[in-house]
């Protein structure tokens, strides 16, 4: 662990760069080529999709803070009271702060987040708006088994946050692995509150991953710029483009990176060719409906006990329990 400028401590279990290196060989190795999501948070990519979240095309975001916020008093009195709550992926934190305030009595904190950067100003500004919360952050991928430190007070329960609809970034397989790993880390007596994006028009939803502004192709893109700093790879960045579409069959946003031209990239101590046109998938964001969600929390042994929706069914927030 180390300390922050506040003096609060952050486990440090990031992965390492023979980690990345090892996942980036085996993705560019595989046919079709892929490279995971997870590796778009670093301190770049974490404020670059802070910008996406304020783009006007981008709705999820705006749409699930509005939610949360209108729903708190029932989410509120359908969480079990004293929680420790523990957050999957807890970015910027601003919507831990609207539930930390919502629930009367939260004891602990443990934000699980990827981006150390990210990690540590949210925290170090969580400290001064919640000092009663015992905060224990956590710098890992949250797709590991991560050992949940001890709060020092007793708490009623464990609560998982995971908002954002990040379960939508994992196939519905890995989806399910992870409801089942969530399902362990609450235990019997656990709940879960999880943001899922829900299926519409997909001209809304191709849109929010095109934004104008190109800040979803930078997001993209800084991918490569991170491989090239952290594991020496010589990807050239004019030489790839975003592209992102929906598939209403898969009832996903499909994200690939399109090789421009004809061209050869070492990375992590190979040499991978690429022909014009050729891609790597980079991310995939699952939209659900009730029966496509239900399935999979199903599948995991867990079942939805309340669910919210914003007014034109965008977005929904499901309270989940074993
Ligand atoms: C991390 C799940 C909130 O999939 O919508 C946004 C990531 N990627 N634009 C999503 C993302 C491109 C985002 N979440």
């Amino acid at each position: 662990t180390r300390p922050t400028a506040t003096g609060l401590s952050i486990t440090d279990l990031r992965p390492a760069p023979a980690d990345i290196a090892g996942d980036a060989v085996s993705g560019l190795s595989a046919s079709p080529r892929w490279l995971p999501s997870k590796y778009f948070y670093d301190a770049h990519g974490s404020q670059l999709f802070e910008q996406i979240t304020r783009q006007p095309e981008y709705y999820p975001t705006r749409v699930e803070l509005a939610l949360l916020d209108a729903a708190m008093p029932q989410i509120a009195d359908a969480v079990a009271p004293h929680a420790h709550v523990v957050e999957y992926g807890s970015g910027s934190g601003r919507k831990t702060r609207l539930l930390l305030e919502g629930l009367e009595t939260p004891v602990a904190y443990t934000p699980i987040e990827i981006s150390r950067t990210a990690l540590r100003a949210s925290v170090e500004r969580l400290a001064e708006e919640f000092p009663q919360v015992e905060l224990l952050p956590v710098c890992a991928d949250f797709t590991r088994p991560v050992p949940l430190p001890e709060p020092s007070r007793e708490t009623g329960h464990t609560l998982v946050f995971f908002p954002g609809s990040t379960l939508g970034n994992f196939t519905d397989a890995d989806a399910v692995e992870l409801l089942r790993s969530m399902r362990e880390t609450m235990g019997p007596r656990g709940q879960a509150l999880v943001g899922i994006d829900l299926d519409k028009d997909p001209a809304l939803i191709e849109a929010a991953y095109n934004d104008a502004a190109g800040v979803t192709a930078a997001f993209t893109l800084n991918l490569l710029a991170r491989l090239n700093r952290e594991i020496g790879s010589d990807f050239d960045l004019d030489g790839f483009h975003h592209r992102a579409r929906y598939s209403r069959e898969r009832r996903r946003i499909e994200t690939f990176l399109v090789s421009k031209r004809a061209q050869d990239v070492v990375a992590g101590g190979r040499r991978f060719h690429f022909e014009p046109g050729e891609t790597i998938q980079v991310e995939y964001s699952h939209k659900y409906t009730d029966a496509s969600f239900d399935a999979l929390v199903a599948d995991a042994g867990l079942q939805v006990v309340r669910r919210w929706n914003d007014p034109r069914d965008w977005f929904g927030l499901r309270l989940l329990e074993p």
